[in-house]
């Protein structure tokens, strides 16, 4: 990080993600799209309290229990959260023994080689460096996949996602979690378990459910999903954002 934010600093983590996604678009990793993104992203966050609340908890829980039922999980990376949370995706898949793929929006061959460069400096290969795959009616650069990966994958996470490839991946018969910190994107409205969360606090609690899960078995697992209501989980985060607009000091509007 070129710029040294003092650990006192009272947004500390906050200027701490900022940067690393600033260093991102510096780097090649992340586009200066991402930026926006992140900005959209962190107004959600503030608004939420910057804390996981129950229903990302619940909905951490269905993931997990998805991913633990799932043959071929992939976890898909793109130029923000490969800056933002590259070691939590690399445990998570181990944990949850998930393959890593990168997919972009913005594509640049340069970009692939340099997420997953990243990637490799943190011990872990990448999937889709130079994907050999489509998705068959997707019309953007998202379509691109890896056969070994995303192509036949039962269960795929999606973070930072715009819309149109999960309405796709649904329709294609694969399980999607997404991890979006607004619950009105078409995103979050489309998959089937949404974990509306930053995705620095979303991937270790969605690991860490894995493991609490794990020793229950297949039975359990199914029934957690069974019960799961993904629209009560969008409407409790609405909810949440709109009470904490509501909270928010007037001088702050
Ligand atoms: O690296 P690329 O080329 O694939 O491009 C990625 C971006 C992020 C630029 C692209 O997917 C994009 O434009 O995304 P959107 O449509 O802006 O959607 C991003 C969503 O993620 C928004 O709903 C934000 O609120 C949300 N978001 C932003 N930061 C975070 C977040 N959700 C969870 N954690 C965050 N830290």
């Amino acid at each position: 990080m070129t710029f040294a934010v003092p650990p006192s600093h009272p947004r500390y983590h906050s200027l701490v993600a900022r940067h690393r996604i600033e260093d991102g678009v510096r780097l090649g990793i992340t586009t200066p799209t991402g930026l926006v993104a992140h900005g959209r992203g962190e107004a959600f966050d503030y608004l939420l309290g910057e804390r996981s609340h129950p229903f990302a908890v619940q909905a951490c829980t269905a993931a997990a229990a998805a991913l633990l039922c799932a043959a071929k999980p992939v976890l898909s990376i793109n130029g923000n959260t490969a800056m933002l949370v590259a070691e939590e995706m690399i445990s998570l898949g181990r944990t949850a023994g998930a393959l890593l793929e990168i997919n972009i929006f913005h594509d640049a061959p340069e970009r692939r080689q340099k997420i997953a460069e990243r990637f490799r400096s943190f011990g872990s290969e990448i999937l889709g460096v130079v994907p050999d795959a489509r998705l068959e009616g997707l019309s953007s650069d998202r379509a691109k996949v890896d056969s070994r990966g995303m192509l036949d994958a039962d269960c795929v996470v999606v973070a930072l996602e715009d819309g149109d490839r999960t309405e796709f991946l649904v329709r294609a018969g694969k399980q999607v979690i997404a991890v979006d910190l607004n619950p009105l994107s078409r995103t979050p409205q489309t998959a089937q378990i949404s974990i509306i969360d930053n995705v620095q606090r979303a991937f270790p609690l969605l690991e860490k459910e894995i493991d609490r899960l794990r020793g229950q078995g297949r039975a359990a697992w199914e029934a957690i999903l069974a019960s799961y209501d993904n629209r009560s989980i969008l409407r409790a985060a609405e909810e949440a954002i709109r009470n904490g607009l509501q909270a928010l000091p007037e001088d702050a509007l």
